[in-house]
């Protein structure tokens, strides 16, 4: 399961009213997300990426059905847009498929994110009779901090080297409504987990911190700080003048990382005097799809 994306610009407000559960967005939020999706050049690359992690999942399970003496079969089902969730449990009931384990393309639990893919997902395959099993998290997978800590030294070196250990680098996640800490979330901590866990994989000793990104234009108040604050305070108030930004919440690219930090975070550096690098997103990293087809068939096992 992944979060989905319009395949044209036509298809942007059916996408953008199903994220407003139902609620149409005014005509100028429309046309501020249509344009942020013309800034990454009127492209939807979420779609061919989650494409691309599937069929490289599907390979991966495949050279691994033998060991584990069963065939799996991916299929898709997407939040907000077609083929939604629903859809995608459904084709599967279709095809005669009895049992089945959904995993979402985002490491970190949230009742509000993965909670709410399982939610969906489960409530279809009960009414189609399909015995489903869920990946909740994989947020500490060795692997994943393994792809993470690489990427992060890489472009750690891509600094100066004489301004490598100055290096500020802030993990960056979607932010969610601040509800969620009164509600026994693990989406905060299992960020912090994940982030602590690259930098110790890494040795580094730089100064590093979490900031939110991507928070919606709604009056509840969302969890911060923002990184676009925390750009500016960084610059104002400790003179930072380099920055890695590692989102580490999110597995491909798409418009949160290609708008909110490519365009829009880098506007704000640049307006700093900061310079800025992030590393390159997980996409089909081997690494990646090994810890996919590792839960997926951890949970088929009934260890996952
Ligand atoms: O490239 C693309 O077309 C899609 C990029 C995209 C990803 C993504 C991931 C997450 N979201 C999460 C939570 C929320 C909450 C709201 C919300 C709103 C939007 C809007 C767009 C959008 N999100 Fe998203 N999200 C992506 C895109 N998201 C576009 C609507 C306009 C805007 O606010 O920018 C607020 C909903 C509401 O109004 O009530 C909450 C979370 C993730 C990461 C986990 C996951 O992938 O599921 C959490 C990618």
């Amino acid at each position: 399961m992944s979060y989905g994306t319009p395949e044209n610009m036509e298809q942007v407000e059916e996408y953008y009213t199903h994220i407003r559960r139902g609620n149409p967005p005014s005509a100028e939020q429309l046309q501020d997300l249509k344009d942020r999706y013309e800034a990454i050049g009127g492209l939807f690359p979420l779609r061919k990426n989650t494409n691309a992690q599937v069929e490289a999942l599907q390979d991966k399970l495949d050279q691994l059905q033998g060991a584990a003496g069963v065939q799996f079969r991916c299929y898709q089902g997407l939040k907000h847009a077609h083929p939604l969730i629903e859809e995608g449990v459904q084709e599967m009931a279709r095809d005669g498929i009895k049992e089945a384990v959904g995993i979402v393309l985002a490491p970190h639990y949230s009742i509000m994110s993965v909670g709410s893919y399982i939610k969906r997902a489960q409530a279809t395959a009960e009414k189609a009779g399909i015995s489903m099993r869920f990946v909740q998290d994989y947020h500490l997978h060795p692997q994943l901090i393994e792809a993470w800590a690489e990427r992060v030294q890489d472009t750690l070196s891509q600094f100066e080297a004489h301004i490598q250990n100055q290096v500020r680098i802030i993990f960056t996640a979607h932010s969610l409504p601040e509800k969620i800490t009164e509600m026994n979330d693990p989406y905060v901590d299992q960020l912090l987990a994940t982030s602590k866990a690259v930098i110790d994989k890494t040795g580094l000793a730089n100064h590093w911190q979490i900031a939110w990104q991507s928070a919606g234009q709604t009056p509840v108040p969302w969890l911060g700080p923002d990184i676009l604050d925390v750009l500016r305070r960084l610059r104002q108030e400790e003179k930072v003048e380099h920055v890695l930004i590692c989102p580490i919440g999110f597995v491909s690219d798409h418009l949160e990382i290609l708008y909110d930090i490519d365009i829009e975070a880098r506007s704000v550096a640049r307006e700093l005097s900061i310079e800025l690098k992030r590393p390159p997103s997980l996409n089909t990293d081997p690494r990646y799809i090994a810890v996919l087809a590792d839960k997926v068939l951890g949970v088929y096992q009934g260890d996952g």
